[in-house]
């Protein structure tokens, strides 16, 4: 596994290349690594079933809507789109994120350098979905030291040959997140139920209920436990790998700094450089069926690895490289059928604002060579640090 969160792409590109569906007897499920064996299971919902790895369930509980189908699913779906449609982001998303990017913006501007992902990615994109959920309360750094602790018990996959946790106390950051989110919005719970408000969490609660009843908290916690990892992680991790991609191509940096009209283009190449939520949704199957040449008797769990689908030379030329110039082949960073990412058009507006407020404020940003950029992780990936320098 550690060597998977260094550097998952040697291994992936094998496996593409040898058995595009892989049992991987450390992780106790199969792998979909190519974009056809990947798009071929997310598409038939016939067959397949939403489901989260084992990990994923121990960290979230149930009902999630990842994990979630049929009536179910299409609840817990119907609760948390609505604040996520694209027309209903386009209504609010620039009063929402501009003014939050342009205060972390001036929070270093005058610095002349700065770690971009603590002081710039990774705020701006726990405070704005902080914001729409209706946690202006929960400070910045506690919402971001909650996704890093659920994301570590999320992805502690690995599973001795006898199918024991291979390190059980690698869910503890997760427990302890769970217990300080539940400590911290149980009272905001208690107060939305009597003063309902325009918060996302706020319509959660109260949304296609029957008059004077509120949907059971025990129903909504594993969802929120789900965006306040993936959903508040993900479009910090975007934003940095946009940064740490345009980098590779000092030119392309410099187009994308002076015409920012290029940022939407810049965060679709790097989403496929660099998946954010790099292998981390699941599909079970609920009839025998046999994908990319392997077998699957019925109940066989296939995580998609939408990271090395993305990297499929089938599709992509050179795929390892970022190139804002490449034809764009539609990627699979959102996923695809039932299950697709609801906050996708959310999370790439994030993303936009972000990057125009930092571009603007800071067109003479550069990288500091003084630094090495480290991505990590398989389930989710990005740079772990983002060190940048600029003339004041
Ligand atoms: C995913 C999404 C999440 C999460 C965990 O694979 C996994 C998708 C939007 O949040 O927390």
């Amino acid at each position: 596994m550690t060597d998977l969160e260094r550097d998952p792409y040697p291994v992936y590109e094998r496996l593409r290349r040898e058995s595009p569906v892989a049992f991987i007897p450390a992780l106790g499920f199969h792998v979909a690594t190519t974009k056809e064996t990947c798009r071929e299971v997310a598409a038939n919902t016939e067959v397949w079933d939403g489901v989260i790895s084992p990990a994923g369930g121990r960290t979230f509980g149930h009902p999630n809507v990842l994990n979630a189908n049929g009536p179910e699913h299409d609840e817990l779906r119907g609760m948390v789109e609505p604040s996520l449609q694209p027309a209903e982001v386009n209504r609010y998303i620039d009063d929402l994120v501009r003014p939050i990017a342009r205060r972390y913006v001036e929070a270093i501007e005058d610095r002349g350098h700065a770690d971009l992902v603590t002081h710039f990615c990774e705020p701006v994109s726990v405070r704005s979905l902080g914001d729409l959920m209706g946690l202006q309360s929960v400070d910045s750094d506690t919402l971001r030291e909650w996704f890093h602790k659920l994301s570590v018990s999320f992805t502690n996959a690995a599973v001795s040959p006898t199918g024991e946790w291979a390190n059980p106390d690698g869910f503890i950051p997760g427990d302890e997140a769970r217990a300080d989110i539940q400590r911290v919005v149980d009272p905001l719970i208690d107060r939305w139920i009597v003063e309902p408000d325009d918060s996302a969490l706020s319509h959660w609660l109260h949304d296609g209920m029957p008059e004077g009843e509120t949907r059971p908290r025990e129903m909504l916690y594993p969802t929120i436990f789900v965006f306040l990892l993936g959903a508040m992680q993900e479009p910090g991790h975007a934003m940095a790998s946009t940064i740490a991609g345009l980098w590779t191509k000092p030119d392309q940096f410099e187009q994308v700094v002076d015409e920012p009209k290029l940022i939407p283009r810049a965060i679709i190449e790097s989403l496929r450089w660099t998946s954010p939520i790099w292998s981390a949704v699941a599909r079970i199957n609920k009839v025998d069926t046999t994908v990319g040449g392997t077998f699957l008797p019925a109940g066989s769990v296939v995580m998609l690895s939408y990271g090395s689908a993305n990297h499929d030379a089938n599709d992509y030329d050179a795929p390892s490289d970022f190139d804002l110039t490449r034809a764009p082949v539609p990627h699979l960073a959102f996923g695809a059928g039932k299950h697709a990412c609801a906050g996708a058009s959310f999370a790439s507006e994030v993303c936009r604002i972000g990057l125009e407020e930092l571009f603007e404020a800071i067109p003479n940003l550069e990288r500091d060579d003084d630094h090495e950029i480290d991505f990590w992780g398989w389930g989710f990936r990005g740079p772990t640090e983002l060190h940048a320098r600029w003339e004041v």
